[in-house]
């Protein structure tokens, strides 16, 4: 009963959400400012036995800490391993956050002309958000940005200090996504009154916070809400376009100008809605298929308008890369080009900060993935940060990205209201990354229980609208069901497919492999005549395991099973494998269990990031299928506007 109350308001509030607008990530511009509220915020979790504790008080009326206790929690960062205290890394229910700031002069005098919005790129799960006290938002689901005008309330207050609180709720259930169930242990002889935990059927720790950064921004009154933009090209001309969404007023004018990485003005263009044309564009490449890979115009979309009888603008440049995908029977097309993937799948995950947002970690990342020659990945199993998504499109690395339709194993998973959900985080998602040349795919979901009858009109709604908001891209999900049995297979452009031949299978028996993987190929082809890409494959390996024979858990055994997946792989991506994706890039934490030491080691790089054995076979492999496409070794830097 406890926690249910708190679950009730959880459900209730899901309803009333809408989507409306653009969510353009915020950029300074001659008319838009931009305060970064990362740092220390005060904290407290709930832990009262219903975790109501805090709404029953009104935490949010005054600051945190005239309310109890608090303790120091940095932002952007999960919450959960910064402490030593257990029952906070295992915690279920409502944290608090909150943090006061002083606002420039010039964002309070200017009621009229300038908006104040609070953005909060994501917090884990369900946020309710109140400044100076008063509730200005709500959002439910982690992974995506949201967004709210708070102009009028920090305008309206008499002093500077504006004082923002937000409380998270990282409870799942069989309706959110990732589902989750809250289990309650009655037999009081094994566990105290109340007790309950929190039970997923996904492979990663269930960190939560806000993790990543939480931002306030001006606009003018009238401004650029939203811009769609989509490219094609033919011969040397190439097409750029384009739709601009105005709100605050139905009177302005455009002046939209495309520049090339040097400043260079290619094309121009004055309505809400056209086209523009780019003779000779220099098309967006992936990495290692062109010498200069993530090209990127710019799109600098200037609005004019009167407000109170002066005049306002507003500016906003969009990075634009131009490139056309297409799937064929057998083929994945980039510019008309076969495009082969050899990448990775990865996790937001590390030590101390968890899911959190850290910079050093991302460029690290990314210098390990050119270092190893991956030329993409797959954002399993959630969107991951915007930032991490620009450096995407800067260099050229191609990205399928996958929403957090994760650990849906039950029927309950698949009802109306879980639907109805599923629809609206797609359309999140599609209005944060749609701008983005690197995405090349939507995955609407992870080894869902896709053998189960409900889940054919489900895959179908999903899909059919995914397509339906974005028509430019195609759209799969990963499966690990029978080819024969799956309801989803029917509706995806590329089937996805994951395996552990002689890990969760035949343990220990890697002769089986290439006769198993082969049939597993031959059997999702015949079926269906889609290309394929390996989605997942791997094997746990401890750093500094080491055994000859290859036994289980070593770096040997590890090598052998990726070793005997390749053979096949090189036989089959002649025909219609179309990508190959090592799970995992590193070893990342889970929840405790004894299939898992200190979390899923199945990493080619230890959580630390130094590399295994199984890295340098990789490595090998992946700089060898380049090779063969006779690609340069650029290097990759990111271009800041
Ligand atoms: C899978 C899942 C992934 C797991 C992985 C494993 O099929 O998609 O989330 O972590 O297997 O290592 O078991």
């Amino acid at each position: 009963m406890a926690l249910c109350c708190s679950l009730c308001l959880l459900l209730l509030c899901c309803q009333a959400l809408a989507l409306g607008g653009g969510m353009l990530y915020p950029r300074e511009s001659a008319s838009r400012e931009l305060k970064e509220l990362n740092g220390i915020w005060s904290f407290r979790a709930d832990f009262s036995p219903q975790r109501d504790k805090g709404f029953v008080q009104q935490w949010y009326r005054k600051p945190l800490r005239r309310s109890g206790p608090v303790i120091d929690m940095p932002v952007p960062a999960s919450f959960n391993e910064l402490t030593q205290d257990p029952n906070l890394r295992r915690y279920t229910g409502w944290v608090w956050y909150e943090k006061e700031v002083l606002l420039p002069r010039s964002w309070l005098l200017s009621a009229l002309s300038t908006r104040v919005v609070l953005r909060v790129g994501s917090a884990h799960y369900y946020s309710i958000v109140w400044v100076n006290g008063v509730q200005v938002t709500e959002h439910e689901g982690g992974h995506l940005p949201f967004e709210v005008d708070i102009s009028r309330i920090v305008q309206g207050s008499s002093g500077a200090l504006c004082r923002i609180t937000i409380a998270l709720n990282n409870t799942l259930t069989p309706q959110t996504l990732p589902p989750g169930s809250i289990q309650f242990m009655r037999d009081e002889s094994k566990y105290p009154r109340g007790y309950f935990v929190q039970n997923t059927k996904f492979d990663f720790f269930n960190y939560a916070g806000i993790h990543r950064p939480v931002m306030l921004y001006t606009t003018p009154s009238v401004y650029i809400d939203d811009i769609t933009v989509t490219t094609d090209w033919a011969g040397n001309i190439g097409m750029v376009r384009y739709q601009v969404l105005v709100t605050g007023n139905t009177s302005y004018s455009l002046s939209l100008n495309l520049r090339e990485k040097e400043g260079k003005v290619v094309a121009t263009g004055a309505r809400p809605i056209g086209a523009l044309k780019v003779v000779e564009p220099k098309l967006w490449w992936p990495y290692l298929m062109h010498e200069n890979p993530g090209y990127l115009y710019y799109l600098e979309v200037k609005l004019s308008a009167q407000v109170g009888g002066e005049l306002s603008e507003d500016v906003y440049t969009l990075p634009v890369g131009i490139r056309t995908v297409h799937v064929t029977g057998r083929q994945f097309l980039i510019n008309g080009k076969p495009f082969y993937f050899h990448g990775v799948n990865k996790h937001e995950d590390a030590d101390i900060r968890g899911k959190g947002l850290d910079w050093s970690l991302i460029v690290k990342d990314f210098n390990l993935l050119q270092w190893l020659g991956a030329n993409s990945f797959r954002t399993s199993h959630y969107p991951y940060a915007e930032e991490i998504m620009d450096l995407c499109d800067a260099y050229g690395i191609v990205v399928i990205d996958e929403c957090p339709g994760v650990g849906m194993r039950d029927p309950e998973n698949f009802g109306n209201t879980s639907l109805a959900h599923h629809l609206v985080v797609m359309e999140e998602l599609v209005r944060r990354d749609k701008n983005r040349p690197s995405v090349v795919m939507w995955s609407v979901a992870n080894e869902p229980a896709s053998e189960l009858s409900p889940a054919a009109y489900y895959f179908k709604t999903v899909i059919a609208h995914t397509k339906a908001i974005d028509p430019t891209r195609p759209v799969t999900f990963v499966s690990n069901a029978n080819y024969a049995h799956d309801h989803g297979a029917p509706y995806v452009d590329v089937i996805c497919v994951n395996s552990y031949f002689s890990w969760y299978h035949d343990a220990g028996h890697l002769e089986v492999i290439q006769l198993q993987l082969n049939t597993q190929f031959e059997n999702w082809y015949k079926a269906y005549q889609k290309p394929i890409i390996q989605s997942e494959y791997g094997a746990d390996s401890i750093a500094g395991l080491h055994n000859d024979p290859p036994l289980m858990f070593s770096e040997e055994y590890h090598t052998a099973v990726l070793k005997e997946y390749h053979s096949v792989f090189d036989k089959k991506r002649k025909d219609y494998v179309i990508g190959e994706l090592i799970w995992n890039f590193a070893d990342f934490m889970t929840d405790q269990g004894t299939g898992r030491v200190l979390g899923n080691k199945k990493g080619i790089f230890t959580r630390q990031r130094q590399p295994k054995a199984a890295a340098f076979v990789l490595r090998d492999r992946y700089w060898k299928l380049a090779n063969e496409s006779n690609c340069l070794r650029p290097t990759l830097t990111y271009h800041n506007l």
